[in-house]
């Protein structure tokens, strides 16, 4: 007797099939479940131990994003522990397979009544990545409603490829340089993705998202946590660095970057100086890439 040797697609990890067929087909798949709302709590606590001051002072400096919310795992051990929690790890294997580093993180903080926002947008825009296999995470750590200004998203929007982005010179806006989509973007056809502490949501990395000013009585914390395959390279002349959180490195394209031993200390902030250092260097080289986060 004859036998036809077919190769089994792996089981899911965390997602399941129809999960799976809603982020290929919409560009998102929400809620999903990290944590317990008692775990996101301790690390909230975290946040405003660790970043507070730094928020403040940058704030009052004009300063969008002050460097302790950008790849806050190369400082912290407690968002070394939150970009390599297994069951996130989980659910981007099963879009994008076992050998995963992390490429980016943000840490969104909206505080109370407040006026920032993020226009639309697509993160392949400034992350010079090929292919376009790149992955968000968003992880709240505190109520992400839609009074709260939750990230909104624009379904299948990920299958229009690249879109042409400009800088948009308002104070308000979150993002580094305030980089928008310069298409038209119909609101009607957004869907809010609230979550609630513990809750996490995946996008992918061409899926048009924005989100609205705070107009509730509390801070929206979250993380925005870049995902990529090893396969994944950088297609600049600058040699970037990123952390490898699960499988295996064959392909060498960025340096492997350390856990931070203890809360920012000396090594970790070389490290973490390092990184984020680069990937300035890299945004000047490439002109998407220059509308950096
Ligand atoms: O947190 C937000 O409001 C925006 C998040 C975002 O743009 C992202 O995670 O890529």
């Amino acid at each position: 007797m004859l036998f036809a040797i077919t190769a089994e697609a792996p089981m899911p990890k965390h997602l399941d099939d129809a999960a799976i067929a809603q982020y290929r087909r919409d560009g998102y798949v929400t809620p999903l479940t990290a944590c317990s709302p008692e775990q996101a709590e301790a690390w909230h606590q975290h946040v405003l131990r660790c970043c507070a001051e730094a928020t403040r002072a940058s704030s009052e400096a004009g300063i969008r994003q002050p460097s302790t919310r950008v790849k806050p795992y190369l400082l912290f051990p407690w968002a070394a522990e939150i970009v390599r929690h297994p069951a996130i790890l989980d659910a981007v294997e099963d879009l994008i397979g076992p050998d995963i580093l992390v490429f980016h993180t943000t840490l969104w903080w909206k505080p109370a009544h407040s006026e920032g926002f993020v226009p639309w947008h697509q993160d392949s825009t400034y992350f010079g990545l090929a292919p376009h296999e790149h992955v968000t995470a968003w992880l709240a750590l505190t109520p992400s409603t839609e009074e709260a200004g939750c990230v909104t998203i624009l379904p299948g929007s990920h299958r229009h490829g690249q879109l042409p982005h400009a800088d948009r010179k308002d104070p308000r806006v979150m993002l580094s340089r305030g980089q928008s989509v310069a298409v038209e973007v119909e609101p009607r056809a957004a869907v809010p993705i609230p979550l609630q502490p513990g809750q996490f949501s995946l996008h992918d990395t061409l899926a048009l998202h924005a989100s609205q000013p705070n107009r509730a009585a509390h801070d929206r914390i979250g993380l925005g946590i870049s995902y990529i395959p090893a396969r994944v390279r950088h297609v600049g002349p600058t040699r970037l660095s990123a952390t490898l959180v699960r499988g295996q490195d064959t392909h060498g394209h960025f340096d492997l970057e350390p856990t931070p031993r203890a809360e920012a200390d000396a090594a970790a902030r070389a490290v973490h100086a390092d990184s984020i250092g680069r990937f300035w260097t890299a945004s000047e080289s490439i002109p998407e890439m220059s509308l950096a986060h």
